[in-house]
């Protein structure tokens, strides 16, 4: 039986019922793929993802990769090989890639719900699978010989590593030491090690491209401190013919000189790799010939962020799906209505109310971190139609930047709890078992909160950088068009308003949880004011903002999963007017209910929250690290 459990009904009621994908698909670049063909494309996809696919997943976990030192090389278990070539040769990876690359030009939205598939089923496979799309980074940015390079990956389908971390350079990558010194030739050697480097061996590959942040030197007005001084060297791990790819027999001197062992993802080689060793330069090219790294490098950061946010929901979804099985079956105990008459009958676990929160916080979870991954990508839909006719659509671009720290940060930490505390909890002790994939899931969930920057990163981001640098604009937009849900539904019910005003009590939490939110934002941008000694502040204020980004990160997640399974929860009940099979009716009836749980349940704790964040003081900064 496989572990993986999916949702494609509630994948296909967000993309088609909700966000409406039908009117993107089979127009303009997307001409060739409507929504027929999508359907069929997700229905494919998810069986892939529910039998070969998900088959190495435990035994990728329980015989991880070997790694000889004397030869630098990695041995991957056979079953796992297997499932990773049969991803490859479904062509997903197409999906992601423009034509011109030998891609199928796909809206993002459709994108990210075949990844839900296809990274919930096995994660490790997915990490190794993305060699394609990384060659998009060298197809938009590079000059011609890049994006040779890039057809080249594409075609013989290379691996590909982003490297940024180094032992002293972790969530600070502009501590990074790693030095790239110019040759007469064009080229770079580069010298130095980085850490924790994802998928920088195996093989799986004949190739695999490194894409390094390094420093370089002896370049005036180039490689100075910090993130700005960092260029972007593709590094190849064997050389190879420019013009046919084919390899040259050389390797490059860039090799692993060591890999992880690790609490989950196991199957994932996560690998030291040095650079300029055993007397073998490490050659490299400087991508587009700009040094420009940290910005390049963040248009995979970004696109990687929103992998691990997809990477935690698809886990938390199979991971509430398999304890739903469990409880479903799982005979325990007298109903509590008979909890004194020691002869009443046992029922299944399921009729526990203690069990039945758990479930409905499980579900109700996993389907707002859908709503937010999928809604996300919705303004990664509009953002590409706006690019394919030479154009931008600002209010799509800014919001999907100030929800990505959201699908990231939030998505990763709100999955990881609630499959430990909830999840596997409903198994009872068994859950604590490898019989059961939750305790693989409980740790190959961990890592979603430390990668790709870890939560207390995502939180700055977000405020700093999202709210702050761009002057509460994107806060703005997504407030106003959650307000604008909250006063459609302002008639009574049978008035004709939207939803015929049955979501009303829920709408008025919202409104409250929007107010509350507001509050926060305004009570640390007050708090930042008062930090500037321009403005006669005290420099030490600005802490008061820092011991409570995490928070706000977490409250701006709640309200927007809150808001759009309100939405859904509306759409749903429209559809329940409409005559349905018992099982579709099951399923709005869900929607509905999962929303109303999550206004109910998780917004009202917003008004703790805000206390929190307006009764800040210094104490704990003032505290000496002795009393600690
Ligand atoms: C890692 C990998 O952990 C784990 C999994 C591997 C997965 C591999 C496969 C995944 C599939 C991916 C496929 C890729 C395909 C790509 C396709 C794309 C089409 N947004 O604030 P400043 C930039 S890897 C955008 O001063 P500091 C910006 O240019 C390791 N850009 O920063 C900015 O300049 P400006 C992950 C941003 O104080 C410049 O940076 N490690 C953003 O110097 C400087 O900004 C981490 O994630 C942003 N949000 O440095 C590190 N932010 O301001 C976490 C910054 O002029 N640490 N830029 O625009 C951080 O993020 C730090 O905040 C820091 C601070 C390093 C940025
Ligand atoms: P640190 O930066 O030392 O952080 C330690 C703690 O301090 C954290 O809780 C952090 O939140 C907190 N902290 C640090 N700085 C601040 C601050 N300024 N404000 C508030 N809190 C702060 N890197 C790559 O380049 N490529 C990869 O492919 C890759 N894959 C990885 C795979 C795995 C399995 C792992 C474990 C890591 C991987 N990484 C990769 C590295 C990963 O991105 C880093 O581990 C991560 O960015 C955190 O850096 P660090 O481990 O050095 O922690």
């Amino acid at each position: 039986m496989s572990h993986y459990r999916s949702n494609l009904r509630d994948i296909e009621f967000n993309l088609f019922e909700v966000l409406g994908r039908g009117d993107v698909l089979g127009t303009g670049i997307y001409a060739d793929l409507d929504v027929d063909t999508v359907r069929a494309l997700l229905a494919e996809i998810d069986h892939l993802a529910r039998t070969v696919l998900a088959d190495s997943f435990a035994e990728g976990d329980r015989n991880p990769p070997v790694f000889d030192p004397v030869s630098h090389t990695v041995t991957l278990p056979e079953a796992f090989k297997a499932s990773y070539r049969a991803l490859m040769d479904s062509g997903f990876w197409q999906l992601e890639i423009p034509s011109e690359l030998g891609g199928q030009d796909t809206p993002p939205s459709v994108q990210w719900a075949v990844n839900e598939l296809t990274v919930g089923a096995n994660p490790a496979a997915f990490l190794y699978a993305a060699g394609p799309k990384f060659a998009t980074v060298l197809w938009h940015n590079g000059t011609e010989r890049d994006r040779r390079i890039a057809q080249i990956m594409v075609e013989r389908q290379w691996g590909a590593t982003m490297a940024l971390t180094e032992p002293e350079a972790g969530s600070d990558v502009g501590a990074g030491r790693t030095r790239a010194l110019p040759q007469p030739d064009g080229t770079w050697h580069l010298e130095g090690v980085k850490r924790f480097i994802t998928s920088a061996e195996h093989d799986l590959t004949e190739n695999i491209v490194h894409l390094v942040l390094a420093r370089p030197a002896g370049v005036p007005g180039h490689g100075g401190p910090g993130t700005k001084g960092l260029s972007l060297f593709v590094v190849p791990k064997h050389h190879f013919d420019l013009q046919t790819g084919a390899l040259t027999g050389e390797r490059n001197g860039v090799v692993v000189t060591g890999v992880e062992h690790k609490m989950g993802i196991r199957a994932s080689t996560t690998c030291e790799l040095s650079f300029g060793v055993d007397g073998a330069p490490a050659v490299g090219y400087l991508l587009g010939e700009v040094h420009d790294g940290i910005k390049q490098m963040f248009q995979v950061i970004e696109h990687a962020r929103m992998m691990v946010g997809t990477k935690a929901i698809a886990t938390l979804s199979t991971g509430y799906l398999n304890a739903l099985d469990h409880a479903k079956t799982r005979v325990q105990g007298p109903d509590l209505t008979q909890v004194t008459d020691k002869t009443a009958p046992r029922v299944p676990i399921t009729h526990h109310p203690d069990v039945r929160r758990s479930l409905m916080t499980q579900k109700a979870h996993a389907e707002g971190l859908r709503a937010l991954v999928l809604f996300t990508a919705s303004l990664q839909d509009r953002n590409e139609a706006a690019r394919s006719s030479g154009a931008a659509d600002d209010v799509a671009s800014r919001l999907n930047e100030l929800l990505l720290p959201v699908v990231k940060g939030y998505g990763s930490e709100r999955s990881w709890v609630l499959l430990g505390t909830e999840a596997l909890q409903t198994l009872g002790g068994s859950g604590f078992l490898t019989d059961h994939p939750l305790e693989q899931y409980v740790r190959d969930a961990k890592i979603d909160t430390l990668y790709e920057g870890t939560t207390a990163i995502q939180g700055q981001d977000l405020f700093f950088r999202k709210i702050v640098r761009d002057r509460g604009r994107a806060l703005g937009e997504l407030s106003a068009l959650a307000t604008a849900f909250v006063e459609s539904g302002s008639g009574d019910a049978g008035s004709g308003a939207a939803g015929d005003g049955q979501l009303k009590v829920e709408r008025g939490l919202l409104a409250r949880a929007l107010e509350d939110l507001g509050a926060m934002v305004a009570a640390m941008v007050g708090d930042l004011y008062a930090s500037s000694a321009e403005h006669g502040g005290d420099p030490q204020n600005i802490y008061k903002v820092g011991l409570n980004t995490t928070r706000l990160l977490m409250a701006l997640g709640d309200v927007t999963c809150a808001w759009l399974l309100l939405r859904g929860a509306e759409v749903a009940l429209r559809a329940l007017n409409e005559a349905q099979r018992p099982a579709e009716q099951a399923f709005y009836e869900g929607k509905v209910a999962s929303a109303r749980w999550f206004a109910r349940t998780v917004l009202p704790r917003l008004s703790a929250e805000l206390a929190v964040v307006e009764s800040t003081d210094l104490a704990v900064m003032d505290l000496a690290e002795e009393s600690f």
